[in-house]
């Protein structure tokens, strides 16, 4: 199931890259390597990936450091691209890799650095209102327990079959 999907998805990039407004994909690339900084909070690499044109749901991720003497808590997260924005982790059930809602959002502890990454903690979009297209740049909304809300720009690459919506594994 996962190899065939990973076929669909490379097939259908494949097709819908070459129509992708050249513009938009420039527009954007300066996003990628930003740094947005909140007090405290650094936030680097932030980024999602591409989805099939059906797929109900898409990922985010990004690093996250707490440069601040206090812990933070990052406590959720919004985007109008979906119905519903998630914070998730990655665990083991006995031999399974599953992946659940963290309600409490995650710790930033002070001084360290958390990274959100597909086969980790990620952010997920629930419900989306249409596909993520590899170089749109989808706009989504952190709140922090203490650092306050701010607005990063997650440049969608490009797809991965084994995204960690939708399977257990990455390969990254
Ligand atoms: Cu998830």
């Amino acid at each position: 199931m996962t190899l065939r999907l990973s076929a669909i998805a490379l097939a259908f990039t494949a097709l819908f890259a070459p129509v992708l407004p050249s513009f938009a994909q420039d527009a954007h690339a300066s996003h990628q390597a930003e740094m947005v900084v909140l007090g405290s909070i650094e936030i680097t690499g932030a980024f999602s990936r591409a989805t099939l044109p059906n797929a109900p749901v898409g990922g985010g991720f990004m690093t996250i450091t707490n440069k601040g003497a206090e812990a933070d808590r990052l406590v959720s997260v919004k985007t109008d691209i979906a119905k519903e924005a998630q914070i998730h982790e990655m665990a083991m059930e006995g031999d399974v890799m599953k992946m659940r809602q963290l309600k409490d959002g995650i710790d930033l502890p002070a001084g360290e650095t958390i990274k959100l990454e597909p086969g980790g903690l990620h952010l997920m979009f629930m419900g989306l209102n249409g596909a993520i297209k590899e170089g749109d740049a989808v706009p989504v909304t952190l709140t922090f327990e203490k650092a306050g809300t701010v607005t990063v720009d997650l440049v969608a690459g490009a797809t991965a079959a084994d995204a960690p919506a939708h399977g257990g594994k990455s390969h990254e």
